[in-house]
């Protein structure tokens, strides 16, 4: 693509200065520049040199190694990238400045024209349910991108492509930024504790930022959400919502006045206006609840996009387990090896744990970011013969469980810990590895964690 030829001539005399070079950031800045802005783009780190290469093709301004306060203060607005905290020192000078700071989300959303945008946001499921929609939307011959927090960038696909409608997975941090942006359907999976740190140990606030992904929707919008979740009928009447509302169940029993989905005895009916698709779950390629929930959601959001229900239906019975969640790896000696690395809160366990069939060696542990393992403790007992912990500090998960499963075992690395797993699994046994934590304290991220997992277990298991 010739770059310099698809940038608009400069119309505006405004910089904008985006924050942080990662993915987020280098398609924010490059959307910037074809806008017709003036751009800087400010990282206190080393940015990636695919990142590096691409902002030179398009003539982005960056610096690196360090934020030059002056230049940034002379900003018409900020984009700040979703990992930079509100505590950060540059984020906290920009805020005295009376500067604007946005997401990559809002930005990119005032240039995307007249395509239509399904936003998916939750504690759990947003990458599943986002992957469903996507899936289902392409396979209908839409011409969608997918983005947010999964994939390349929002801000990129709006840049480089040219789309008419984007399905984004939106995380509580790129909601946070978000002001005008409307999300033509949104979708809820769940509210539950998750990155608390980052919203002054409030439940309160954090769910408050799952809650904007209602704003500025209209009576032409749809709101999916899911009515078994107490925390999300907690806050419904606090917001003046518009948009016609798609609840989906197992337990409550709910009933929208322009359509819903519930599900009984593994079967459900999703309807949204005039049009429904019948689901079997037992179907499907993912298992559990909450898949069940998941398929739920996403067929509500196909069908309020005006996608075929025969189409519905045969992309989410094709639709695979996600890399790192419940992903069977292996079966070896009659043990069956589960990677859900991407497990790293006690409510994913939770479902996780559910959807066990077989006797479980469950692998968990990391970085515990103050979780309440109360909620595990009814299925640890009934389905968990061996718990593994694998961190640097086992302390807490050792007290909790200790008396809940029969076998107890601490371990300090990720063979240590899947040579105990080898151990003490039977034929006939899932080793689940589950964590339940982060996995800052061994790996560099879920993703490294889950791949070592996948490899020693088709290597040694
Ligand atoms: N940086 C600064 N100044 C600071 C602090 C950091 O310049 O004071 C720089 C860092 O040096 C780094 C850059 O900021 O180069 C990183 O920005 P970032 O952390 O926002 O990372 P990105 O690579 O841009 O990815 C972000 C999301 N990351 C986070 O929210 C932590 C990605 O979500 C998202 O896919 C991407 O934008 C595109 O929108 C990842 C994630 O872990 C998958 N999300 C969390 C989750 O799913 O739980 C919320
Ligand atoms: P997210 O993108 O919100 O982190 P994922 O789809 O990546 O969600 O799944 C993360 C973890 O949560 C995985 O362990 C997965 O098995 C589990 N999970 C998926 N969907 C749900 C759901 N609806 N409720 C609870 N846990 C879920």
């Amino acid at each position: 693509m010739n770059c310099e030829s698809s940038v608009r001539p400069r119309r505006r005399n405004k910089l904008i200065v985006v924050l942080g070079g990662g993915i987020s950031g280098y398609g924010s800045a490059i959307l910037a520049r074809k806008e017709g802005f003036d751009v800087l783009l400010s990282d206190s780190g080393r940015i990636a040199d695919r990142y590096r290469e691409r902002l030179d093709e398009w003539q982005v301004p960056y610096e690196e190694g360090g934020h030059s306060m002056e230049r940034i203060l002379a900003a018409a607005e900020v984009v700040k990238s979703p990992g930079i905290p509100e505590t950060a020192p540059v984020v906290r000078a920009i805020r005295e400045r009376g500067i604007p700071v946005i997401s990559e989300i809002e930005f990119a959303g005032r240039y995307m024209g007249r395509a239509k945008c399904i936003c998916i946001t939750g504690s759990n499921g947003k990458t599943t349910t986002t992957s469903m929609i996507h899936r289902i939307l392409s396979e209908a011959g839409y011409n969608v991108a997918l983005g947010g927090n999964i994939g390349e960038s929002f801000a990129w696909s709006v840049a480089t492509g040219n789309y008419d409608w984007y399905v984004l997975e939106l995380s509580s941090f790129q909601l946070d930024g978000m002001y005008r942006f409307r999300a033509h359907i949104g979708v809820l999976t769940n509210i539950t504790p998750d990155h608390l740190d980052r919203y002054d140990h409030s439940f309160a606030n954090y769910a408050a930022a799952k809650m904007r992904i209602t704003q500025n929707q209209t009576s032409r919008d749809w709101f999916i959400c899911s009515g078994d979740d107490e925390a999300i009928w907690e806050q419904l009447p606090k917001y003046d919502l518009r948009a016609r509302l798609l609840p989906f169940a197992a337990r409550n029993a709910v009933a929208g006045s322009e359509g819903d989905a519930f599900l009984m005895d593994g079967v459900f009916t999703a309807s949204a206006g005039k049009a429904s698709v019948e689901i079997d779950t037992a179907k499907m390629r993912v298992g559990g609840l909450h898949n069940a929930y998941n398929a739920m959601a996403a067929a509500l959001a196909a069908l309020a996009a005006g996608v075929d229900p025969d189409q519905i239906r045969r992309s989410l019975y094709a639709f695979a387990p996600v890399a790192h969640r419940l992903e069977p790896v292996a079966e070896k000696h009659g043990v069956v090896w589960i990677n859900d690395s991407k497990a790293t809160n006690v409510d994913s366990v939770w479902y996780a744990l559910e959807s066990m069939k077989r006797p479980v060696v469950w692998i968990a542990g990391g970085t515990d970011k103050g979780n309440d393992y109360g909620p595990l403790k009814a299925f640890a007992r009934q389905k968990v013969h061996t718990l593994v912990c694998m961190g640097v500090d086992n302390a807490k998960l050792v007290r909790e469980f200790s008396g809940v499963v029969p076998e107890v075992v601490s371990t300090g690395s990720l063979d240590e810990a899947l040579a105990a797993a080898r151990s003490a699994a039977r034929p006939g046994d899932a080793v689940l590895l589950s964590p339940a934590c982060a996995s800052f304290d061994l790996f560099r991220n879920y993703e490294e964690r889950g791949e070592q997992f996948r490899r020693w277990v088709m290597e040694n298991a």
